[in-house]
Formats: structure tokens, sequence, C-alpha cells
């Protein structure tokens, strides 16, 4: 009953927008003592630390604890899948995986977003805690730029009200 009740709360409160980066504090139930895994591809790094900053902002907004948050740097997105893996030794209540991929002359693209969002996908199945996928794939840094703290808001900032609401659905 918990669970459905909270459901209906939070999934009438974000996901009616499908734009979870304009979030009320008010509408988000509390989020403390939850612990949080974030794992942050370096590989576009100007990208994946708003990303970073905004999922962070956001846990602390929510009422997360700052110690109750850890960060795992990986050197790319390809690597987020092992960070994922090694931040859930903690068993901390949900983790999320923040990266940015971005479109160059190769297939190289392809073969990063598949495995990456393939690797998440396996990991949710496997493990006992939600692992969110933070990924921004795009064509351009601009499309980058945008969805980071820009025009489209902050990737960053949903995933971490995505990892708080499966967190809670999962306590
Ligand atoms: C190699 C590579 C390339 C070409 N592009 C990206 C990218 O746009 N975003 C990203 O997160 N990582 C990229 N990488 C690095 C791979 O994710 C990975 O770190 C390497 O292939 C080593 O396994």
């Amino acid at each position: 009953m918990k669970n459905i009740l909270l459901e209906l709360r939070i999934g009438s409160m974000v996901t009616s927008s499908k734009d979870l980066s304009h979030f009320s504090k008010e509408d988000v139930p509390s989020a403390k003592g939850l612990t949080f895994g974030i794992v942050v591809s370096e590989w576009n790094s100007q990208i994946t630390d708003n990303l970073f900053k905004g999922a962070y902002d956001t846990l602390i907004k929510c009422g997360v604890n700052m110690s109750d948050i850890y960060k795992y740097n990986v050197p790319g997105s390809f690597e987020l899948i092992f960070g994922a893996k090694i931040a859930a030794k903690s068993k901390p209540n949900a983790i999320i995986c923040l990266g940015s991929v971005i479109k160059g002359e190769t297939k190289h693209f392809d073969f990063i977003c598949n495995s990456v969002a393939i690797g998440i996908k396996d990991l949710n199945i496997q493990l006992d805690i939600p692992v969110i996928f933070g990924v921004l794939t795009d064509n351009n840094m601009d499309q980058a730029i945008n969805r980071s703290g820009g025009k489209y808001g902050n990737k960053g900032v949903e995933s971490a009200i995505t990892a708080i609401k499966m967190a809670l659905l999962n306590a």
C-alpha cells in the first residue's frame, strides 16, 4: 500500500510533464536517510561535471545527507557499468550513472551507447539496487550543453529524481 501511494504521488508529480528537471521540492518525498552512489564518466567532463552537479544538488535538496552520497569517477561511459558494480558493493539505495557520449565520425558512438544501455539494463536485472541511466547520447556538443543545465534541463537532475523514486519504491 505504501508503495502504491508513493507511486501515485511521485508519478503525478514528475511523469505528467515528462520533464523532471523542473520539480518542486515540496512535491518530492524526503530522501533523508537514503544512500546513493553516483558514477561519473570523465569523458566530456565539461558536460558530466554539470550532470553531477545537477544530481548532487537535487539529492541534497531532497534531504539526502552529504555523507550519504558517494562519487566514483570512471574514464569513459563504457566504464560506467563496472563503476556501478563497484558502487554496489557499499549497498546504496540507488546508483546513478552519468555520462555524455557525443557522435563522432566512426561507429564508436553506437558501440558505446548500445553497450552502456544494455550493461546498465543487465545490472538492473542482476542487482537488487536500482541503477539509473543518466547518459546523454547526443549528435553534437550543443545538444549535450542544452541537456546538462541548458535550455532542455539537466539530465543529472532528472536522474536524481528517478533514483529517489526507485529507491523509495524498493525500500
Ligand atoms: C573512446 C570514446 C569515444 C570516441 N567517445 C566517447 C564519448 O563520446 N563519451 C564517452 O563517455 N566515452 C567515449 N569514449 C571512451 C569510452 O567510453 C571508453 O572509455 C574507452 O573506449 C575505453 O574503454
